[in-house]
């Protein structure tokens, strides 16, 4: 079996494990735990380690070592021994003393301008100067030791490197984006850039780090191969809005005034942090049956897009036949679309009249429930709904750019494979005349979510909303509006048109 680590490329710990074992040469099978997504708590992730953190090891079923510091050292000596790790009593205590130092007081210190500098900002929050002005001294104490050592010896323990040079490394991995004050200390400004960040093992560690938490300073799609087992494509973290569920009382929205809306749960009340991944990797095997969307290519020369008559007489058509062709359907009725812009964006979701100018939805949620596709089907196609109700019957909205390049508020879909029908519950939207239903989700670490960034004019997302089979194929995707990290400042407001389908087999 040999050694397996569990871990995220991206976080200080599961760093400083890479590049240890690259300066051991020891050979290891690597398990992504998507840190971001919040893999590391999931049941299966605890049964290895109940610290719920990343990284950790396992050594031909043994047991299981969930400090960083400890499986470089058991890595050390796994295969008879490694000068990186010396034998010799004293000058294995000199290694021991930094590594546990490093634990106890450098990590959590370079900690602090690692959340104020670099986790903030990709959070789109604002750093906290006072929390790092509280920090400064005791991390100036602490470089200061560093600084001192490093006068005398070219890495912390002699003249080779050894593991405690990339463990005390580690906290301070991104330290110009984390604002460390290096200049003060010329002996640890030497090591870091002139010897550490030199090493290929280090240097092979970088990639990833980078990626994942300065998505500004890295291509999108590239990719980082950790010892040829697995790749790590791009992903952005950003807030997603769940719902929380709230047990026996309803979850409502309210599309006119009453007193009822008064005392009511209303949806968005649970918004988490999750990973969302750039899915243009694998655009081609995305399918609307398994994940519960797909992207497709749909050209066409419609422009007219504020004329709905238009949209309507010029555009409908188009999408009969092209998804006719694309999902082999014998009917479709396209029966409604929403163009959504930021120029919108003062309508309020809950506006009464019924426009199809709208502004993006930040709501995880879909569009139908089981009870309300067949509802819709019978107010849409009257005598004839009872007949196609008999046989297969699909929600399907077609996503499309308009005028120009996705680059803010793009949509990202909530793979079905992750999402079972127990995470929807129903969001109940009162109108004057009417009570419609939607799905809106809880949240669940499990949910593994996707984005196309830039997506253009000619291309779509196809996205299931309802299905009547309940073969275990895809029926509901949630899908919701974020706001992307990498947006850049000058960038146009996201413009889209929805167009909602019903497909007939
Ligand atoms: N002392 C542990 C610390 C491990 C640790 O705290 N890892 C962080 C990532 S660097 C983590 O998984 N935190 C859990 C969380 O944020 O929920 C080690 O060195 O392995």
């Amino acid at each position: 079996m040999g050694l397996e680590v569990y871990l995220d490329p991206c976080t200080v710990n599961s760093r400083k494990v890479l590049a240890g074992l690259g300066l051991l040469e020891t050979q290891y099978h690597f398990n992504h735990v998507d840190y971001f997504a919040g893999a590391h708590k999931e049941k299966e992730y605890l049964k290895i380690n109940p610290h719920a953190t990343v990284p950790s090891a396992v050594d031909d079923g043994g047991p299981a070592i969930t400090e960083s510091n400890a499986i470089l050292m058991y890595a050390a000596d796994r295969d008879g021994g490694h000068s990186a790790y010396p034998k010799d009593l004293k000058q294995r205590s000199e290694v021991n003393r930094w590594l546990l130092w490093e634990a106890s007081v450098w990590f959590p210190s370079c900690y602090i301008y690692l959340v104020e500098y670099v986790v903030k900002p990709l959070l789109k929050a604002e750093p906290d100067q006072s929390i790092i002005d509280t920090e400064a001294p005791n991390w100036h104490k602490l470089a200061g030791l560093l600084d001192a050592q490093l006068g005398k010896t070219k890495w912390l323990c002699g003249d080779e490197p050894s593991i405690a040079d990339i463990a005390v490394a580690a906290p301070m991995h991104l330290h110009a984006a984390q604002r460390l004050p290096l200049d003060q200390h010329p002996n640890l400004k030497r090591w870091m850039t002139e010897s550490v960040e030199q090493l290929p093992a280090w240097q092979k560690t970088q990639g990833a780090v980078d990626k994942a938490l300065l998505p500004g300073k890295t291509a999108q799609n590239g990719t980082t191969a950790q010892n040829g087992t697995a790749s790590d494509h791009a992903h952005v973290h950003a807030t997603l809005n769940y719902t929380k569920d709230v047990g026996d009382k309803l979850t409502e929205l309210y599309f006119y005034d009453s007193e009822k809306a008064k005392d009511i749960h209303e949806p968005g009340d649970d918004p988490q942090v999750t990973g969302i991944h750039d899915g243009w990797h694998r655009a081609k095997e995305f399918s609307i049956d398994k994940e519960g969307f797909a992207l497709q290519e749909f050209k066409t020369g419609f422009d007219k897009w504020q004329d709905d008559d238009a949209v309507r007489e010029q555009l409908y058509s188009d999408v009969v036949e092209f998804l006719k062709s694309n999902l082999g359907a014998k009917r479709v009725l396209v029966f409604d679309h929403t163009i959504r812009t930021k120029a919108n964006a003062a309508k309020k979701l809950t506006q009464e009249t019924n426009t199809s100018q709208r502004a993006p939805v930040m709501l995880v949620h879909c569009d139908y429930t089981a009870e309300s596709g067949p509802v819709r089907v019978r107010q849409l196609l009257g005598d004839e709904a009872e007949d196609l109700l008999s046989r297969r019957v699909a929600f399907v909205n077609v996503w499309k750019p308009i005028n120009s390049v996705v680059e803010e508020r793009p949509l990202a879909m909530c793979d079905v494979t992750t999402s079972p029908q127990s995470d929807f519950f129903k969001l109940y939207l009162r109108y004057r005349d009417r009570t419609g239903e939607n799905y809106v989700m809880r949240y669940s670490p499990a949910h593994k979510w996707w984005y196309f960034p830039k997506m253009n004019p000619e291309q779509v997302i196809l996205l299931k909303t309802y299905d009547s089979e309940s073969d275990g194929r895809a029926c509901f995707v949630g899908h919701s509006a974020f706001e992307d990290p990498n947006t850049p400042a000058d960038a146009k407001p996201r413009e889209s048109i929805e167009i909602r389908t019903i497909v007939f087999f």
